[in-house]
């Protein structure tokens, strides 16, 4: 493969991010995200809830659940009119549901705060958080103001942006 110029430099540039960041971001093929319910269907979540991940990295959402189905939503005004939780040069995506087994893939590279949520299950605090890159990255959009938008059950699911840089993966409570 020949790379251009600019794509060398990118290329470069990721290399140093990574050598910053915890081991669990350092994956070559997509970093996994799993939809769970417990059994008795009480609770339901995803693991990890919080996630720090070079810029670059694709993320594969699995619905590992075998009792519910689940979406992967980012909070965005392009999607069901929601508060802006992405990086504002971001796009926004939805995976529309995912039956049990099935799998959606997004690759995310404007560094900054990601937070999603399962649509049929925000209200039951099912949302996560994906940290793209470092504060120190140009342009990095941190966590967005909390917002009478969302449900309580929501906002308490978030980690701390400090904890997934530290930890580079999350559990929710
Ligand atoms: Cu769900």
């Amino acid at each position: 493969m020949i790379l251009t110029r600019r794509e060398a430099l990118v290329t470069g540039g990721a290399i140093a991010a990574l050598a910053t960041l915890p081991l669990a971001a350092r994956a070559d093929g997509p970093v996994i995200i799993t939809m769970k319910g417990a059994d008795n269907g009480a609770r339901v979540w995803f693991s990890p809830a919080g996630l720090a991940v070079a810029p670059g990295t694709t993320i594969r959402f699995e619905n590992g659940d075998a009792g519910n189905s689940h979406t992967a939503t980012a909070y965005s005004p392009d999607i069901d009119d929601r508060q802006l939780r992405i990086p504002p040069d971001a796009t926004a995506w939805d995976s529309d549901y995912l039956l049990p087994g099935d799998t959606f893939e997004v690759t995310l590279t404007v560094p900054g705060v990601y937070d999603f949520y399962c649509r049929p299950h925000e209200m039951a605090g099912m949302v996560g958080r994906i940290v793209v890159g470092t504060p120190d990255d140009a342009g990095f959009a941190g966590a967005a103001a909390d917002s009478d938008d969302l449900p309580d059950a929501a906002l308490a699911g978030f980690p701390a942006v400090a904890d997934i840089l530290a930890q580079g993966s999350v559990e929710g409570g």
